[in-house]
Protein backbone atom coordinates (compact mmCIF):
# COMPACT_ATOMS: atom_id res chain seq x y z
CA UNK A 1 0.00 0.00 0.00
CA UNK A 2 1.34 3.50 -0.93
CA UNK A 3 0.37 6.16 1.44
CA UNK A 4 1.37 9.12 -0.22
CA UNK A 5 2.71 10.28 -3.86
CA UNK A 6 5.46 13.12 -3.13
CA UNK A 7 5.59 15.38 -6.06
CA UNK A 8 8.79 17.36 -6.94
CA UNK A 9 8.94 20.02 -9.40
CA UNK A 10 12.25 20.93 -11.23
CA UNK A 11 12.58 23.99 -8.61
CA UNK A 12 12.30 21.70 -5.11
CA UNK A 13 15.14 19.78 -5.24
CA UNK A 14 15.88 20.45 -1.55
CA UNK A 15 15.89 16.78 0.76
CA UNK A 16 14.79 19.77 3.21
CA UNK A 17 11.20 20.09 1.02
CA UNK A 18 8.55 20.04 3.84
CA UNK A 19 6.73 17.26 1.63
CA UNK A 20 10.27 15.11 2.10
CA UNK A 21 10.95 15.81 5.60
CA UNK A 22 7.39 14.83 6.58
CA UNK A 23 7.87 12.16 3.92
CA UNK A 24 8.46 7.88 4.77
CA UNK A 25 10.64 6.19 2.04
CA UNK A 26 8.84 2.67 3.27
CA UNK A 27 5.35 4.01 2.36
CA UNK A 28 5.39 6.75 -0.18
CA UNK A 29 6.64 7.28 -3.40
CA UNK A 30 8.21 10.40 -5.02
CA UNK A 31 6.82 11.81 -8.86
CA UNK A 32 9.52 14.05 -10.86
CA UNK A 33 9.01 14.94 -14.50
CA UNK A 34 10.10 16.81 -17.04
CA UNK A 35 7.17 17.65 -19.41
CA UNK A 36 6.57 19.40 -22.05
CA UNK A 37 4.34 22.01 -20.61
CA UNK A 38 7.00 22.97 -18.41
CA UNK A 39 9.46 23.13 -20.86
CA UNK A 40 7.60 25.17 -23.70
CA UNK A 41 5.13 27.83 -21.53
CA UNK A 42 7.72 30.16 -22.39
CA UNK A 43 10.84 29.78 -25.15
CA UNK A 44 13.67 29.15 -22.31
CA UNK A 45 16.84 29.68 -22.64
CA UNK A 46 18.60 25.90 -23.65
CA UNK A 47 20.76 26.48 -20.54
CA UNK A 48 18.08 27.23 -17.74
CA UNK A 49 16.62 24.01 -19.19
CA UNK A 50 19.76 22.08 -19.29
CA UNK A 51 20.24 23.39 -15.71
CA UNK A 52 16.81 21.88 -14.31
CA UNK A 53 16.91 18.86 -16.00
CA UNK A 54 20.32 17.78 -15.46
CA UNK A 55 19.80 19.30 -11.13
CA UNK A 56 16.51 16.81 -11.86
CA UNK A 57 18.13 13.78 -12.73
CA UNK A 58 20.70 14.38 -10.28
CA UNK A 59 18.60 15.14 -7.12
CA UNK A 60 16.45 11.43 -7.82
CA UNK A 61 19.57 9.83 -8.29
CA UNK A 62 20.25 10.76 -4.50
CA UNK A 63 16.94 10.00 -3.64
CA UNK A 64 17.16 6.47 -4.62
CA UNK A 65 19.98 6.07 -3.07
CA UNK A 66 17.87 7.38 0.39
CA UNK A 67 15.73 4.66 -0.39
CA UNK A 68 13.10 6.51 -2.15
CA UNK A 69 11.21 4.83 -4.77
CA UNK A 70 11.37 7.78 -7.36
CA UNK A 71 9.04 7.60 -10.69
CA UNK A 72 10.75 9.62 -13.00
CA UNK A 73 9.69 10.63 -16.29
CA UNK A 74 12.30 11.75 -18.81
CA UNK A 75 11.44 14.05 -21.66
CA UNK A 76 12.98 11.73 -24.20
CA UNK A 77 10.45 9.12 -23.73
CA UNK A 78 7.29 11.12 -25.10
CA UNK A 79 5.70 10.22 -21.07
CA UNK A 80 2.96 12.58 -20.11
CA UNK A 81 3.35 16.09 -21.61
CA UNK A 82 1.96 17.95 -17.91
CA UNK A 83 2.52 17.19 -14.50
CA UNK A 84 -0.89 16.84 -13.72
CA UNK A 85 -0.23 14.01 -16.09
CA UNK A 86 2.68 12.47 -14.46
CA UNK A 87 0.53 12.37 -11.32
CA UNK A 88 -2.42 10.27 -12.87
CA UNK A 89 0.33 8.27 -14.49
CA UNK A 90 1.55 7.36 -11.12
CA UNK A 91 -1.80 7.71 -9.26
CA UNK A 92 -3.39 4.90 -11.39
CA UNK A 93 -0.52 2.65 -10.66
CA UNK A 94 -0.02 3.04 -7.03
CA UNK A 95 -3.88 4.48 -6.03
CA UNK A 96 -2.13 6.24 -2.78
CA UNK A 97 -4.13 7.74 -0.53
CA UNK A 98 -3.33 11.10 -0.92
CA UNK A 99 -1.24 12.97 -3.51
CA UNK A 100 1.00 15.96 -2.32
CA UNK A 101 3.24 18.77 -3.25
CA UNK A 102 4.87 22.13 -2.23
CA UNK A 103 2.99 24.34 -3.48
CA UNK A 104 4.82 25.98 -6.66
CA UNK A 105 5.89 29.16 -7.46
CA UNK A 106 3.35 30.31 -10.30
CA UNK A 107 0.42 31.00 -10.24
CA UNK A 108 -0.23 29.20 -13.18
CA UNK A 109 1.00 26.36 -12.29
CA UNK A 110 -1.10 26.70 -9.11
CA UNK A 111 -4.52 26.32 -11.26
CA UNK A 112 -3.32 23.24 -12.87
CA UNK A 113 -2.46 21.58 -9.95
CA UNK A 114 -5.74 22.56 -8.30
CA UNK A 115 -7.43 21.66 -11.18
CA UNK A 116 -5.87 18.29 -11.71
CA UNK A 117 -8.26 14.83 -10.80
CA UNK A 118 -6.17 13.33 -8.80
CA UNK A 119 -6.61 15.61 -6.12
CA UNK A 120 -3.53 17.35 -4.63
CA UNK A 121 -2.57 19.02 -1.53
CA UNK A 122 -0.76 21.89 -1.64
CA UNK A 123 1.53 22.86 1.43
CA UNK A 124 3.72 26.14 2.21
CA UNK A 125 7.32 26.30 1.18
CA UNK A 126 9.07 27.08 4.24
CA UNK A 127 12.15 26.97 2.58
CA UNK A 128 11.53 30.76 2.31
CA UNK A 129 11.79 33.01 5.95
CA UNK A 130 9.40 34.45 5.57
CA UNK A 131 5.66 33.03 4.39
CA UNK A 132 3.18 34.61 2.79
CA UNK A 133 0.76 34.92 5.36
CA UNK A 134 3.58 36.47 7.17
CA UNK A 135 4.11 39.23 4.37
CA UNK A 136 0.55 39.61 4.54
CA UNK A 137 0.28 40.74 7.66
CA UNK A 138 3.13 43.55 7.13
CA UNK A 139 1.46 44.76 4.49
CA UNK A 140 -1.88 44.94 5.90
CA UNK A 141 -2.96 48.50 6.21
CA UNK A 142 0.18 50.33 4.81
CA UNK A 143 -0.20 52.94 2.00
CA UNK A 144 3.75 52.11 0.82
CA UNK A 145 4.61 48.61 0.54
CA UNK A 146 8.73 49.98 0.79
CA UNK A 147 11.22 47.07 1.08
CA UNK A 148 13.77 48.97 3.21
CA UNK A 149 10.96 48.62 6.35
CA UNK A 150 10.20 44.78 5.46
CA UNK A 151 13.90 44.27 5.57
CA UNK A 152 14.51 45.93 8.77
CA UNK A 153 11.77 43.78 10.13
CA UNK A 154 13.22 40.88 8.64
CA UNK A 155 16.63 41.32 10.53
CA UNK A 156 15.36 41.32 13.53
CA UNK A 157 13.74 37.99 12.70
CA UNK A 158 15.79 36.40 11.59
CA UNK A 159 18.99 37.62 13.37
CA UNK A 160 21.28 37.82 10.67
CA UNK A 161 23.68 40.82 11.19
CA UNK A 162 22.37 41.81 14.55
CA UNK A 163 24.29 42.51 17.29
CA UNK A 164 21.44 42.46 19.95
CA UNK A 165 18.40 45.02 19.34
CA UNK A 166 20.98 46.80 17.20
CA UNK A 167 22.24 46.31 13.51
CA UNK A 168 25.72 45.14 13.41
CA UNK A 169 27.94 48.35 11.86
CA UNK A 170 25.11 50.83 13.48
CA UNK A 171 23.65 51.07 10.59
CA UNK A 172 20.89 49.46 9.22
CA UNK A 173 21.79 49.86 5.03
CA UNK A 174 24.89 50.24 3.62
CA UNK A 175 24.20 50.85 -0.02
CA UNK A 176 25.55 54.51 -0.05
CA UNK A 177 28.96 52.91 -0.20
CA UNK A 178 27.92 50.68 -2.92
CA UNK A 179 27.62 52.57 -5.70
CA UNK A 180 31.23 53.09 -6.88
CA UNK A 181 31.49 53.15 -11.12
CA UNK A 182 33.61 50.55 -12.46
CA UNK A 183 36.89 50.04 -12.42
CA UNK A 184 38.89 47.14 -13.74
CA UNK A 185 40.91 46.94 -10.58
CA UNK A 186 38.22 45.82 -8.63
CA UNK A 187 37.75 42.47 -10.20
CA UNK A 188 38.46 39.91 -7.83
CA UNK A 189 37.46 36.08 -9.24
CA UNK A 190 34.97 34.57 -11.54
CA UNK A 191 32.65 32.29 -9.99
CA UNK A 192 33.09 28.83 -9.88
CA UNK A 193 32.63 26.57 -13.17
CA UNK A 194 31.59 22.95 -13.71
CA UNK A 195 32.83 20.38 -16.09
CA UNK A 196 29.81 18.39 -17.15
CA UNK A 197 29.41 15.05 -16.03
CA UNK A 198 27.29 12.33 -18.04
CA UNK A 199 24.25 12.89 -16.86
CA UNK A 200 25.01 16.67 -17.60
CA UNK A 201 25.81 15.69 -21.07
CA UNK A 202 23.35 13.33 -22.28
CA UNK A 203 20.55 16.28 -21.00
CA UNK A 204 22.38 18.60 -22.74
CA UNK A 205 22.15 16.61 -26.27
CA UNK A 206 18.53 16.07 -25.16
CA UNK A 207 17.70 20.02 -25.01
CA UNK A 208 20.12 20.43 -28.26
CA UNK A 209 17.52 18.28 -29.81
CA UNK A 210 14.83 19.57 -28.73
CA UNK A 211 15.11 23.58 -27.74
CA UNK A 212 17.76 24.32 -29.75
CA UNK A 213 15.97 26.53 -31.68
CA UNK A 214 15.00 28.57 -28.57
CA UNK A 215 17.19 32.43 -28.20
CA UNK A 216 20.28 31.24 -26.50
CA UNK A 217 23.75 29.18 -26.23
CA UNK A 218 23.82 26.05 -24.88
CA UNK A 219 27.87 25.68 -25.45
CA UNK A 220 30.28 25.80 -22.37
CA UNK A 221 27.45 24.93 -19.82
CA UNK A 222 29.03 24.92 -16.62
CA UNK A 223 26.69 25.57 -13.99
CA UNK A 224 27.06 23.10 -10.85
CA UNK A 225 24.23 20.84 -10.77
CA UNK A 226 23.74 19.00 -6.99
CA UNK A 227 23.90 20.83 -4.00
CA UNK A 228 27.57 19.73 -3.51
CA UNK A 229 29.15 21.64 -5.90
CA UNK A 230 26.35 24.56 -5.16
CA UNK A 231 28.14 24.64 -2.12
CA UNK A 232 31.72 24.71 -3.22
CA UNK A 233 30.73 27.44 -5.65
CA UNK A 234 29.12 29.30 -2.61
CA UNK A 235 32.30 29.33 -0.46
CA UNK A 236 34.13 30.22 -3.44
CA UNK A 237 32.04 33.32 -3.59
CA UNK A 238 32.42 34.18 0.06
CA UNK A 239 36.33 33.58 0.05
CA UNK A 240 37.46 35.45 -3.04
CA UNK A 241 34.56 38.06 -4.27
CA UNK A 242 32.30 38.93 -1.44
CA UNK A 243 35.14 41.25 0.10
CA UNK A 244 34.04 43.18 -2.99
CA UNK A 245 30.28 42.76 -3.76
CA UNK A 246 29.47 46.14 -2.14
CA UNK A 247 31.91 47.98 -4.39
CA UNK A 248 31.13 46.22 -7.66
CA UNK A 249 27.77 46.08 -6.61
CA UNK A 250 25.79 48.77 -9.36
CA UNK A 251 29.00 49.00 -12.18
CA UNK A 252 29.21 47.40 -15.20
CA UNK A 253 32.30 46.79 -17.34
CA UNK A 254 32.96 44.98 -21.05
CA UNK A 255 33.20 41.93 -21.62
CA UNK A 256 32.88 41.01 -17.22
CA UNK A 257 29.17 39.08 -16.88
CA UNK A 258 30.22 38.35 -13.55
CA UNK A 259 32.33 40.99 -11.79
CA UNK A 260 31.85 40.29 -8.11
CA UNK A 261 28.35 38.82 -8.35
CA UNK A 262 27.96 35.73 -6.78
CA UNK A 263 25.46 33.57 -9.20
CA UNK A 264 23.52 31.65 -6.43
CA UNK A 265 20.03 32.89 -7.83
CA UNK A 266 20.20 30.37 -10.01
CA UNK A 267 20.99 27.64 -6.93
CA UNK A 268 18.82 29.01 -4.46
CA UNK A 269 15.83 28.81 -6.66
CA UNK A 270 15.56 25.45 -7.64
CA UNK A 271 16.70 24.36 -4.04
CA UNK A 272 20.29 23.44 -4.22
CA UNK A 273 21.49 26.00 -1.69
CA UNK A 274 18.90 27.29 1.05
CA UNK A 275 18.69 30.81 1.11
CA UNK A 276 19.57 30.59 5.17
CA UNK A 277 22.85 29.10 4.56
CA UNK A 278 23.64 31.55 2.08
CA UNK A 279 22.97 34.39 4.32
CA UNK A 280 24.93 32.51 6.96
CA UNK A 281 28.14 32.11 4.92
CA UNK A 282 28.20 35.85 4.00
CA UNK A 283 27.60 36.74 8.02
CA UNK A 284 30.11 34.41 9.49
CA UNK A 285 32.70 35.65 6.39
CA UNK A 286 32.02 39.20 8.34
CA UNK A 287 32.86 37.56 11.77
CA UNK A 288 35.91 36.49 10.89
CA UNK A 289 36.59 39.90 9.74
CA UNK A 290 37.16 38.44 6.08
CA UNK A 291 34.43 40.30 4.50
CA UNK A 292 33.47 44.62 5.49
CA UNK A 293 30.41 45.46 6.60
CA UNK A 294 29.03 46.76 3.46
CA UNK A 295 29.64 44.03 1.56
CA UNK A 296 28.33 41.65 3.75
CA UNK A 297 24.73 43.69 4.57
CA UNK A 298 24.65 44.52 0.92
CA UNK A 299 24.74 40.87 -0.03
CA UNK A 300 22.17 39.42 2.92
CA UNK A 301 19.39 41.88 1.97
CA UNK A 302 19.70 41.02 -1.38
CA UNK A 303 18.31 38.10 -0.10
CA UNK A 304 16.49 38.19 3.33
CA UNK A 305 15.37 41.82 1.94
CA UNK A 306 14.61 41.91 -1.59
CA UNK A 307 13.76 38.27 -2.65
CA UNK A 308 11.54 37.48 0.11
CA UNK A 309 10.04 40.78 -0.30
CA UNK A 310 9.31 39.91 -4.03
CA UNK A 311 7.84 36.65 -3.50
CA UNK A 312 5.63 37.82 -1.16
CA UNK A 313 4.53 41.03 -3.68
CA UNK A 314 4.03 38.22 -6.01
CA UNK A 315 1.23 36.05 -3.58
CA UNK A 316 -0.34 39.29 -2.65
CA UNK A 317 -1.14 40.47 -5.77
CA UNK A 318 -2.76 37.62 -7.17
CA UNK A 319 -2.67 35.58 -10.68
CA UNK A 320 -3.52 39.13 -12.56
CA UNK A 321 -0.62 40.96 -11.49
CA UNK A 322 1.71 40.09 -14.69
CA UNK A 323 -0.81 42.05 -16.58
CA UNK A 324 -0.42 44.98 -15.30
CA UNK A 325 0.44 48.13 -17.17
CA UNK A 326 -0.33 51.21 -15.65
CA UNK A 327 1.65 53.34 -18.14
CA UNK A 328 -0.62 51.44 -21.12
CA UNK A 329 2.63 50.70 -23.20
CA UNK A 330 2.43 49.23 -25.76
CA UNK A 331 5.17 49.00 -28.75
CA UNK A 332 6.75 45.87 -29.46
CA UNK A 333 10.15 44.27 -28.12
CA UNK A 334 12.80 45.61 -30.20
CA UNK A 335 14.48 42.86 -32.28
CA UNK A 336 17.87 43.47 -30.98
CA UNK A 337 16.70 41.78 -27.58
CA UNK A 338 16.17 38.59 -29.26
CA UNK A 339 19.97 39.16 -30.91
CA UNK A 340 19.49 41.12 -33.69
CA UNK A 341 22.21 43.18 -34.52
CA UNK A 342 21.87 46.52 -32.95
CA UNK A 343 24.90 49.74 -32.60
CA UNK A 344 24.04 50.37 -29.25
CA UNK A 345 27.20 48.89 -27.49
CA UNK A 346 25.49 48.66 -24.14
CA UNK A 347 22.25 46.89 -24.88
CA UNK A 348 24.62 44.61 -27.27
CA UNK A 349 26.62 43.28 -24.48
CA UNK A 350 24.11 42.63 -22.09
CA UNK A 351 21.94 40.88 -24.76
CA UNK A 352 24.96 38.51 -26.16
CA UNK A 353 26.17 37.87 -22.36
CA UNK A 354 22.54 36.57 -21.86
CA UNK A 355 22.51 34.55 -25.07
CA UNK A 356 25.72 32.85 -23.98
CA UNK A 357 25.42 32.69 -20.54
CA UNK A 358 21.30 32.79 -19.43
CA UNK A 359 22.70 35.29 -16.63
CA UNK A 360 22.88 38.96 -16.85
CA UNK A 361 23.54 40.97 -13.29
CA UNK A 362 21.01 43.02 -11.38
CA UNK A 363 22.19 46.27 -12.30
CA UNK A 364 22.68 45.17 -16.51
CA UNK A 365 18.74 43.99 -16.28
CA UNK A 366 17.23 46.65 -14.54
CA UNK A 367 19.04 49.58 -15.95
CA UNK A 368 20.08 48.84 -19.52
CA UNK A 369 17.93 46.26 -21.13
CA UNK A 370 14.35 47.37 -18.43
CA UNK A 371 15.58 51.31 -18.50
CA UNK A 372 15.15 50.88 -22.54
CA UNK A 373 12.09 48.76 -22.63
CA UNK A 374 10.56 51.27 -20.32
CA UNK A 375 11.48 54.17 -22.17
CA UNK A 376 10.48 53.05 -25.13
CA UNK A 377 7.09 52.12 -23.70
CA UNK A 378 7.33 48.32 -24.66
CA UNK A 379 4.04 46.22 -23.62
CA UNK A 380 5.02 45.03 -19.94
CA UNK A 381 3.91 41.52 -21.06
CA UNK A 382 6.61 41.44 -23.65
CA UNK A 383 9.01 42.86 -21.46
CA UNK A 384 7.64 40.04 -18.74
CA UNK A 385 7.98 37.07 -20.83
CA UNK A 386 11.45 37.97 -22.39
CA UNK A 387 13.15 38.22 -18.62
CA UNK A 388 11.01 34.69 -17.82
CA UNK A 389 12.97 33.06 -20.93
CA UNK A 390 16.45 34.47 -21.00
CA UNK A 391 17.71 34.16 -17.70
CA UNK A 392 18.60 30.43 -16.09
CA UNK A 393 17.44 31.73 -12.68
CA UNK A 394 13.69 32.68 -14.25
CA UNK A 395 10.99 31.73 -11.73
CA UNK A 396 7.93 33.87 -12.12
CA UNK A 397 7.71 34.67 -8.51
CA UNK A 398 10.86 36.23 -8.03
CA UNK A 399 10.95 37.75 -12.04
CA UNK A 400 7.13 39.04 -12.49
CA UNK A 401 7.42 41.81 -9.68
CA UNK A 402 11.19 42.49 -10.62
CA UNK A 403 9.85 43.31 -14.52
CA UNK A 404 6.36 44.47 -13.86
CA UNK A 405 7.10 46.15 -10.67
CA UNK A 406 10.70 47.07 -10.41
CA UNK A 407 11.74 47.51 -13.99
CA UNK A 408 8.58 49.13 -15.65
CA UNK A 409 7.02 50.87 -13.04
CA UNK A 410 3.58 48.34 -14.68
CA UNK A 411 2.16 47.91 -11.14
CA UNK A 412 1.78 51.66 -10.91
CA UNK A 413 4.41 52.04 -8.08
CA UNK A 414 4.19 48.84 -6.01
CA UNK A 415 7.50 47.71 -5.38
CA UNK A 416 8.88 50.71 -7.14
CA UNK A 417 8.62 54.55 -5.80
CA UNK A 418 9.66 56.35 -9.20
CA UNK A 419 10.60 54.28 -12.54
CA UNK A 420 13.81 53.57 -12.94
CA UNK A 421 14.92 55.32 -16.14
CA UNK A 422 17.82 57.58 -16.85
CA UNK A 423 19.68 58.63 -19.62
CA UNK A 424 23.24 57.83 -20.75
CA UNK A 425 24.98 60.06 -18.14
CA UNK A 426 24.09 57.08 -15.57
CA UNK A 427 25.63 54.38 -18.08
CA UNK A 428 28.18 55.92 -18.67
CA UNK A 429 29.22 56.87 -15.17
CA UNK A 430 28.56 53.00 -13.94
CA UNK A 431 30.28 51.36 -17.07
CA UNK A 432 32.49 51.70 -19.60
CA UNK A 433 29.90 50.30 -22.60
CA UNK A 434 30.13 53.88 -23.83
CA UNK A 435 33.83 53.83 -24.83
CA UNK A 436 33.67 52.93 -28.51
CA UNK A 437 30.01 53.14 -28.99
CA UNK A 438 28.55 54.47 -32.32
CA UNK A 439 26.46 56.52 -30.20
CA UNK A 440 28.15 59.20 -27.88
CA UNK A 441 26.52 59.22 -24.42
CA UNK A 442 27.20 63.13 -24.40
CA UNK A 443 25.41 63.71 -26.98
CA UNK A 444 21.82 65.00 -26.42
CA UNK A 445 20.01 66.02 -29.73
CA UNK A 446 21.21 65.58 -33.47
CA UNK A 447 23.69 63.73 -35.13
CA UNK A 448 25.12 61.00 -32.72
CA UNK A 449 22.93 61.66 -30.20
CA UNK A 450 22.52 58.27 -28.19
CA UNK A 451 18.79 56.76 -27.80
CA UNK A 452 18.73 56.95 -24.14
CA UNK A 453 19.31 60.68 -23.72
CA UNK A 454 16.51 61.31 -26.45
CA UNK A 455 13.85 58.59 -24.99
CA UNK A 456 14.80 59.82 -21.17
CA UNK A 457 12.96 63.13 -22.03
CA UNK A 458 10.27 61.78 -24.00
CA UNK A 459 9.08 59.03 -21.57
CA UNK A 460 9.12 61.90 -19.02
CA UNK A 461 7.44 64.38 -20.92
CA UNK A 462 4.80 61.43 -22.10
CA UNK A 463 3.80 60.74 -18.58
CA UNK A 464 4.58 64.31 -16.85
CA UNK A 465 0.86 63.97 -15.42
CA UNK A 466 1.79 61.16 -13.43
CA UNK A 467 5.38 61.44 -12.30
CA UNK A 468 5.30 65.54 -12.34
CA UNK A 469 4.11 65.69 -8.60
CA UNK A 470 6.33 62.56 -7.42
CA UNK A 471 8.56 64.53 -4.95
CA UNK A 472 12.04 62.71 -6.14
CA UNK A 473 11.22 63.60 -9.71
CA UNK A 474 10.56 67.40 -9.56
CA UNK A 475 14.19 68.12 -10.01
CA UNK A 476 14.40 66.57 -13.39
CA UNK A 477 10.96 68.50 -14.39
CA UNK A 478 12.52 71.62 -13.90
CA UNK A 479 15.73 70.48 -15.70
CA UNK A 480 13.16 70.04 -18.83
CA UNK A 481 11.77 73.35 -18.59
CA UNK A 482 14.81 75.51 -18.23
CA UNK A 483 15.92 73.61 -21.52
CA UNK A 484 15.58 76.41 -24.36
CA UNK A 485 12.08 75.95 -26.65
CA UNK A 486 14.09 74.57 -29.48
CA UNK A 487 16.25 72.21 -27.80
CA UNK A 488 13.06 70.65 -26.38
CA UNK A 489 11.22 70.48 -30.09
CA UNK A 490 14.23 68.53 -31.11
CA UNK A 491 14.74 66.29 -28.28
CA UNK A 492 11.03 65.18 -28.79
CA UNK A 493 11.52 65.25 -32.82
CA UNK A 494 14.96 62.81 -32.34
CA UNK A 495 12.82 61.01 -29.93
CA UNK A 496 9.44 60.32 -32.28
CA UNK A 497 12.21 59.69 -34.93
CA UNK A 498 14.09 57.07 -33.11
P1 LIG B 1 23.92 38.84 -6.64
O1 LIG B 1 24.04 40.22 -7.14
O2 LIG B 1 25.16 38.16 -6.26
O3 LIG B 1 22.89 38.89 -5.41
C1 LIG B 1 22.78 37.84 -4.46
C2 LIG B 1 21.38 37.28 -4.43
O4 LIG B 1 20.45 38.24 -3.99
C3 LIG B 1 20.85 36.78 -5.75
O5 LIG B 1 21.31 35.50 -6.02
C4 LIG B 1 19.36 36.82 -5.54
O6 LIG B 1 18.88 35.63 -4.99
C5 LIG B 1 19.17 37.95 -4.55
N1 LIG B 1 18.66 39.14 -5.23
C6 LIG B 1 19.35 40.23 -5.61
N2 LIG B 1 18.51 41.16 -6.11
C7 LIG B 1 17.29 40.62 -6.10
C8 LIG B 1 16.02 41.07 -6.51
N3 LIG B 1 15.84 42.29 -7.03
N4 LIG B 1 14.98 40.25 -6.37
C9 LIG B 1 15.13 39.02 -5.83
N5 LIG B 1 16.30 38.55 -5.42
C10 LIG B 1 17.37 39.34 -5.54
N6 LIG B 1 16.28 37.36 -9.83
C11 LIG B 1 15.99 36.05 -9.90
O7 LIG B 1 16.42 35.29 -9.03
N7 LIG B 1 15.20 35.56 -10.90
C12 LIG B 1 14.70 36.36 -11.88
O8 LIG B 1 14.00 35.88 -12.77
C13 LIG B 1 15.01 37.74 -11.83
N8 LIG B 1 14.52 38.58 -12.79
C14 LIG B 1 14.84 39.91 -12.74
C15 LIG B 1 14.31 40.76 -13.71
C16 LIG B 1 14.59 42.11 -13.69
C17 LIG B 1 13.99 43.03 -14.71
C18 LIG B 1 15.43 42.63 -12.66
C19 LIG B 1 15.74 44.08 -12.61
C20 LIG B 1 15.96 41.79 -11.69
C21 LIG B 1 15.67 40.43 -11.70
N9 LIG B 1 16.17 39.55 -10.72
C22 LIG B 1 15.84 38.22 -10.77
C23 LIG B 1 16.95 40.05 -9.57
C24 LIG B 1 18.49 40.01 -9.77
O9 LIG B 1 18.83 40.63 -10.98
C25 LIG B 1 19.03 38.60 -9.73
O10 LIG B 1 18.61 37.95 -8.56
C26 LIG B 1 20.56 38.57 -9.73
O11 LIG B 1 21.04 39.22 -10.87
C27 LIG B 1 21.05 37.14 -9.68
O12 LIG B 1 22.44 37.07 -9.86
P2 LIG B 1 23.43 36.79 -8.66
O13 LIG B 1 23.08 35.51 -7.98
O14 LIG B 1 24.81 36.88 -9.22
O15 LIG B 1 23.10 37.99 -7.72
C1 LIG C 1 11.16 25.86 -15.60
C2 LIG C 1 10.89 24.39 -15.62
C3 LIG C 1 11.21 23.63 -16.76
C4 LIG C 1 11.90 24.24 -17.93
N1 LIG C 1 10.92 22.32 -16.84
C5 LIG C 1 10.35 21.71 -15.77
C6 LIG C 1 9.99 20.33 -15.85
O1 LIG C 1 10.10 19.69 -16.86
N2 LIG C 1 9.46 19.77 -14.73
C7 LIG C 1 9.26 20.45 -13.58
O2 LIG C 1 8.84 19.86 -12.60
N3 LIG C 1 9.53 21.77 -13.52
C8 LIG C 1 10.07 22.42 -14.58
N4 LIG C 1 10.33 23.75 -14.53
C9 LIG C 1 9.90 24.53 -13.35
C10 LIG C 1 8.38 24.82 -13.43
O3 LIG C 1 8.03 25.18 -14.75
C11 LIG C 1 7.89 25.96 -12.56
O4 LIG C 1 8.52 27.15 -12.99
C12 LIG C 1 8.19 25.87 -11.13
O5 LIG C 1 7.97 24.60 -10.62
C13 LIG C 1 7.40 26.92 -10.36
O6 LIG C 1 7.70 26.89 -9.01
FE1 LIG D 1 24.53 52.73 -24.51
FE2 LIG D 1 24.28 55.27 -25.30
FE3 LIG D 1 26.50 54.46 -24.01
FE4 LIG D 1 26.04 53.64 -26.50
S1 LIG D 1 26.38 55.75 -25.82
S2 LIG D 1 26.72 52.40 -24.79
S3 LIG D 1 23.82 53.42 -26.50
S4 LIG D 1 24.42 54.54 -23.20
Amino acid sequence: MVRRVILVLGDQLSPELAVLRDGDPEQDVVVMAEVTDEAGYVPHHPKKIALIFSAMRHFAEELRGDGWDVRYYRLEDDGPKSICGALMDVHQDVSPEEVVAVRPGEWRLIEALEACPVGVTLVEDDRFMCSIDRFKDWAEGRKELRMEWFYREMRRETGFLMDGKDPAGGEWNYDKENRKPAQRSMLQAQPMQFTPDEITEEVLTLVADRFGDNFGSLEGFNFGVTRTQARRALAHFVTSQLPEFGDTQDAMLLDEPYLNHALVSIYMNIGLLSPREVCQAAEDAYRAGDVPINSAEGFIRQIIGWREYVRGIYFLKGPDYTASNELGHSRDLPAAYWGAETEMNCIAQVVAQTRDLAYAHHIQRLMITGNYALLLGVDPAQVHEWYLSVYADAFEWVEAPNTIGMSQWADGGVVASKPYVSSANYIKKMSDYCDGCSYDPDVKVGEGACPFNLLYWDFLVRHRDRFEENRRMGVVYNAWDKMGEEKRKAVLEGASAL
